[in-house]
C-alpha cells in the first residue's frame, strides 16, 4: 500500500469511526414519538434528511478524491525539474537546486509540449503562492511556496505558448506585480 492509500484509508476509517459515534449520540439521545393524527415524526424526516446528505457527500467524495492534483502523474518519471524561489516580489526559476544560502540563479525556462515537469516550489521568505496560467489568463495548476518546505508540482503542458507564473497569496504590498513567464515549445 502506497503512503497516499494508507493516508487515505487512516482518514476514511477515522471518517466512519466518528461518524458512528455521532449517530451513536444522535440515536440514543432522541425519544422518537409515535405517528399523532396523521403527523409524521419530525426526527424521522430529520434522519432522513442527514441520511440522503451523507450519501451525497460520500459519492462527491469518492469520485473528487482520486482526481485531486496530489495523485496527478504520480507514478511517472519527470522527464524535467524546475526550481523556483519564491521571494518578496519575485519568482526565480532554474534548472540547478536552489541553496537559500547561496546566489539565487534566475533563468529563462523552456519546456517542450508533452514532457512531465516537476516543479519544485520554496519560498525564501514569507508563504507565497505558485499559480500558473496560460494565455489566456486561465489557471491551470498551482501551488503553495512555503519557507523550510519544497513542494512539488506536477505538470504536462499541451499547448506551445507563453505561460505566467502569479503569486496566489497575499504577501505584501507589491503582491500584485509578483510575476513571471517562461516558455513551452
Ligand atoms: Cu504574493
Amino acid at each position: 500500500m502506497s503512503g497516499h492509500s494508507l493516508l487515505l484509508t487512516i482518514f476514511l476509517a477515522s471518517a466512519v469511526l466518528i461518524g458512528t459515534i455521532f449517530y451513536y449520540i444522535y440515536s440514543t439521545s432522541l425519544k422518537p414519538k409515535n405517528d399523532t393524527n396523521g403527523v409524521k415524526n419530525p426526527t424521522q424526516k430529520r434522519f432522513f434528511f442527514f441520511a440522503i446528505l451523507a450519501f451525497v457527500v460520500i459519492v462527491l467524495l469518492t469520485i473528487t478524491i482520486p482526481k485531486s492534483p496530489y495523485f496527478i502523474f504520480a507514478n511517472e518519471t519527470p522527464s524535467k525539474v524546475v526550481y523556483v524561489a519564491a521571494r518578496q516580489f519575485s519568482f526565480a526559476m532554474s534548472y540547478k537546486a536552489i541553496d537559500p544560502k547561496g546566489e539565487i540563479e534566475d533563468v529563462p525556462i523552456e519546456l517542450n509540449v508533452g514532457d512531465l515537469v516537476e516543479f519544485r516550489v520554496t519560498s525564501l521568505d514569507v508563504n507565497h503562492g505558485f499559480g500558473v496560467y496560460n494565455d489566456k489568463a486561465e489557471l491551470l495548476t498551482q501551488t503553495q511556496a512555503m519557507p523550510g518546505y519544497v513542494n512539488r508540482l506536477r505538470w504536462k503542458f499541451t499547448e506551445p505558448g507563453t505561460y505566467h507564473i502569479l503569486c496566489l497569496e497575499y504577501c505584501g504590498a507589491a503582491h500584485s506585480l509578483m510575476r513571471t513567464q517562461f516558455t513551452v515549445k
